[in-house]
């Protein structure tokens, strides 16, 4: 008897510890608590999403549509803010990936660089979304699509509202231009846009462009230095409402009046900027709707099921004048 029991005792401690893993493993993979992920018998899908940074009232309102969409589609959400810094957004994706998250999606704060994180996703068999911004690698098989606005067509938009408002200006008309972060995709398609559509007027001549990194602090710090450097400025294009209203407190301390010696044109038409184009203060906005979250997490839902999506997904944009902004304003949701 004693014989059998040491034969058994091991077999059976193996057969329990076995048992164990099998039941831990299962429940490690539908609890994002245990950094579980991969495939889920609850069906509870874990997300690991990756956000640029906090640094406008874009960002904000953008973040709170992903934390409030997934948590009413029941997905599970780990939030990383990388404040503005790619290195940070590489760790985090790796880290969802250690973790085995189910999927992956990520707003990338620039274009390039992306190609080696990628790929060690996708060895993972870990799917993943663009949101927001894209990415230049030419291997469209890293990601599974890409959700978010064409700002090409903002900056485009942007630059016909100038050459009608200007199509009587007989001499030139200086624009200085405030960018965002500089190598993101809307900072590289917004400057793009815009300048195409300005090149129908040659009377229209950007005379200073720097980046303003999309915050009210950059913003307004850049606009002091332009309006040093130049005499004559007609006109501010920001690549967003934030980098608008720091201005406004630059041009307002070199005693001119915002709206009327200078015309400001923005894009986002976040609060803060649409009260700014109704005050008078700004004169036109384009349209970038931080709203992404329902349709992230219905695409999150879709890869984990294997089904097929589109790989670029447009989202609605429209455009203000003050009249609009003053219209819209009351139902304005962020
Ligand atoms: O316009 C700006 C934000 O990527 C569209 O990032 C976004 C931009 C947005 O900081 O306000």
């Amino acid at each position: 008897m004693g014989k059998m029991r040491t034969q058994s005792a091991p077999w059976r401690a193996a057969a329990v510890l076995a048992s164990v893993l099998l039941v831990g493993g299962v429940a490690a993979c539908g609890n994002s608590d245990t950094g579980g992920g991969g495939t889920t018998d609850d069906g509870k899908i874990t997300m690991g999403f990756s956000q640029v940074g906090a640094e406008s009232g874009w960002r904000t309102a953008n973040t709170t549509s992903i934390k409030e969409a997934a948590a009413a589609a029941g997905i599970e959400l780990k939030f990383d803010d990388a404040q503005q810094k790619q290195e940070n957004q590489i760790k985090a994706i790796r880290n969802y990936i250690q973790q085995k998250v189910d999927v992956i999606a990520f707003s990338p704060v620039v274009e390039s660089g992306w190609d080696t994180v990628l790929k060690e996703a996708k060895d993972a068999d870990i799917p993943v979304i663009l949101t927001d911004r894209s990415v230049d690698s030419a291997d469209k098989s890293l990601y599974k699509t890409f959700l978010g606005s064409d700002f090409v067509k903002e900056g485009r938009l942007a630059g016909e509202w100038l050459v009608e408002q200007k199509k009587t200006a007989s001499g030139p008309v200086n624009i200085v231009e405030l960018q965002g972060n500089t190598g993101a995709a809307p900072a590289n398609d917004r400057k793009k846009g815009f300048g195409e559509a300005i090149a129908a007027n040659p009377n229209l001549k950007i005379i200073a462009s720097q980046p303003g990194d999309f915050t009210r602090a950059g913003g307004k710090q850049v606009m002091e230095q332009f309006l040093k450097a130049n005499k004559k400025i007609d006109v501010l294009f920001a690549h967003n409402d934030d980098m608008g209203l720091g201005a406004l407190e630059a041009i307002n301390a070199a005693g001119k009046v915002p709206g009327k010696d200078i015309t400001i044109i923005t894009v986002d038409a976040v609060k803060d900027g649409m009260q700014a184009l109704a005050d008078g203060k700004f004169n036109f906005i384009a349209e970038c709707s931080p709203l992404l979250g329902p349709q992230l997490m219905d695409l999150a839902k879709k890869v984990h099921a294997g089904e097929e999506v589109p790989p670029r997904i447009e989202t609605e944009e429209t455009t203000f004048t003050t009249e609009q902004a003053k219209e819209a304003l009351p139902n304005r949701k962020y």
